[in-house]
């Protein structure tokens, strides 16, 4: 029986070029594999995948009765809805220990670094199986991504080296160059409708009880959402009381200035100024140096959430 690679909801780079790359790696050591998706792939998934010529993981969203191997998540609330009836037979991930559990033993390849990529490099290694040209470079911008050119906290030199090697095998001569031009076409946000912004990288927890979501978008110019942000907010209030959420928080994460705008609607807005110590006039507030939502977003805000 195949078993199905997936990452988590509304699928980033890494999650989407980490189901490829893992496939290809189980598939060699003769491991059946498929890689999967749980939704839409973004546009800086389509340029990653066009790049270098590699076809896109198939859509399957429910997986009851399936062998699947999770990358980039162990969180129910990213899960796929039927994963209780799923058998996970392993996991590579860089985020905290989530809350799925499993009935039966697991590979878990869990790492506290920049990106399942890295991880996913590191087992290409440990098995000392050969990275094809074109799915190293995808690995590369997947790294590139996930640490915004390294400048993320959550960067560290295994990320860097990892990403250099990769580069090597893919002919890239200028990683940080590709770097910057996949980001640019990040930042085309021209036309797009402000539901899709909001849903492009969005990610539910729960916090203490609470349904809180986390939304990411990534820019080389924050100056692109003037006159953007009444519309945002109401489109954020409407996902909110659609999805029956306490706080919806979207970042808008200014990657050449390195710092973050959130902007945040729910009912848990003192959480939010206690989490980090700031008025949040207007329902917004710049975060300087602020770049990672699982390092720098999400701590405070589950220690706020959990104070009595
Ligand atoms: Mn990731």
């Amino acid at each position: 029986m195949a078993t199905y690679i997936f990452g988590h909801t509304t699928p980033d780079s890494d999650s989407i070029i980490g189901a490829i790359a893992l496939s290809y790696l189980r598939n060699r050591l003769g491991y059946e594999s498929i890689p999967s998706r749980q939704g839409e792939i973004n546009p800086e998934s389509r340029f990653i995948l066009e790049r270098f010529g590699l076809e896109e993981p198939i859509l399957k969203s429910s997986y009851s009765g399936e062998d699947v191997y999770l990358i980039d998540f162990m969180e129910r609330s990213q899960a796929p809805a039927d994963i209780d009836e799923a058998n996970i037979i392993g996991i590579v991930d860089h985020h905290k220990l989530g809350d799925l559990t499993t009935s039966a033993p697991l590979d878990m390849w869990v790492r506290a670094v920049g990106c399942s990529n890295t991880v996913v490099k590191q087992m290409f290694d440990i098995f000392n199986i050969d990275i094809p040209e074109g799915l190293a470079g995808a690995m590369a911008c997947a790294i590139l991504s996930d640490t915004v050119i390294f400048k993320s906290p959550t960067s560290t030199k295994e990320d860097t080296k990892a990403c250099r090697e990769l580069a090597e095998i893919a002919g890239i001569e200028d990683v940080r160059a590709l770097g910057f031009e996949m980001f640019r076409v990040k930042s085309d946000i021209s036309g797009t409708p402000k539901r899709e912004l909001v849903l492009r990288d969005f990610k539910d927890f729960n916090m203490a009880g609470s349904k809180v979501a986390i939304g990411q978008l990534e820019v080389v110019d924050l100056s692109l959402f003037d006159n953007m942000r009444d519309e945002l907010f109401e489109v954020m209030e409407q996902i909110r009381v659609e999805g029956g959420r306490d706080t919806l928080i979207l970042m808008l994460t200014d990657i050449i200035q390195e710092g973050t705008e959130i902007l945040v609607v729910g009912d848990s807005l003192d959480r939010v100024r206690e989490a980090f110590g700031i008025d949040l006039r207007d329902g917004r507030e710049w975060l300087k140096g602020v770049m990672s939502r699982k390092k720098q977003i999400i701590p405070p805000l589950e220690k706020s959430f959990n104070d009595v």
